[in-house]
């Protein structure tokens, strides 16, 4: 498939999917999240691919939403529609193996904070802003927004930010957990290439096990959370990776991982 309103590269293991739509801000209509799902389908069948980083181009803005012109027309069955495709493919991003960072460059509003809620950690630039302002469009959050902001920030900011549509800065997002790390904006592609390289060093089936667990125990009880954790443990013991690590741990010498 070729791109038009996506960039994707990869270097050293570490794949950079850029949405790049600038002049719409980089809003989400149908064509970017049928490209956005080609593209995840290929890393996550890519075991060369370490780590993912989704960010926006241009200096304004990661996501600014879903495309509002493309869906003012939509009727309720296309609009649900919609909302299914789009949750569909932000959660093949969340179930990506590989860890995914989002580096948020500008807005990330409605879609876009949704989409950033669907990585696994998000760093953003001093000039990001986060917001779900579906409810002045007379909608609700449709890419999984109701559901995961409320999992990263806890049910009372989520509802805040929600009910309002209002915006909140990059600092106010660090100060409610929405963000690990806000950075200059000219430093902050920078920092999340250090953090995909840092993660890319170590065994990369015990970070994908690591990923997978994770996952699961947010959406099941701790005691079925715990019971996985043990299986996954084990299932390390299974690899190259693990002799390995270990080896190199009492040889007193660097690891080398296969991903084996
Ligand atoms: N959709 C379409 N076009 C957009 C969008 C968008 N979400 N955001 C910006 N644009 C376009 C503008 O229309 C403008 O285009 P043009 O130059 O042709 O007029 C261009 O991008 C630049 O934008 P502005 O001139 O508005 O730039 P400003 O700096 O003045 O303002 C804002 C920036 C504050 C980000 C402003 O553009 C804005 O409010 N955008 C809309 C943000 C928003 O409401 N996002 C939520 C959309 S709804 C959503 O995401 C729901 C997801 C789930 C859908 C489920 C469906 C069922």
């Amino acid at each position: 498939m070729d791109y038009q309103n996506i960039l994707f590269a990869v270097e050293d293991g570490i794949a950079t999917i850029t949405i790049n739509r600038p002049k719409a801000l980089n809003a989400l209509n149908q064509a970017t999240v049928s490209e956005l799902k080609d593209v995840v389908e290929k890393v996550a069948a890519d075991k060369a691919i370490k780590v993912v980083i989704i960010t926006g181009a241009g200096a304004k803005s990661f996501v600014a939403g879903a495309d509002i012109k493309e869906m003012a027309s939509k009727n309720a069955a296309e609009g649900r529609e919609w909302g299914q495709f789009g949750q569909n493919v932000f959660t093949e991003i969340e179930n990506l193996p590989q860890p995914v960072i989002a580096a948020i460059n500008g807005f990330a509003l409605g879609g876009g904070c949704e989409l950033s809620c669907a990585c696994d950690i998000r760093y953003a630039a001093e000039n990001a802003k986060f917001g779900q302002p579906e409810v002045g469009l007379g909608i609700t959050p449709g890419f999984g927004g109701t559901q995961r902001l409320t999992r990263v920030v806890g049910r009372g900011h989520a509802k805040e930010l929600i009910y309002t549509g209002g915006m909140i800065d990059a600092e106010k997002a660090k100060a409610i957990g929405l963000v690990n790390e806000v950075f200059p904006q000219e430093e902050l592609m920078p920092a999340a290439v250090k953090l995909a390289k840092k993660i890319a060093k170590n065994a990369p089936i015990a970070v994908q096990l690591s990923k997978a667990a994770i996952n699961r125990g947010i959406n099941c009880d701790v005691v079925t959370g715990i019971a996985y954790e043990a299986e996954v443990f084990g299932l390390c013991f299974s690899t190259a990776d693990q002799k390995e690590g270990m080896a190199a741990f009492c040889e007193k010498r660097k690891a080398t991982f296969e991903g084996k």
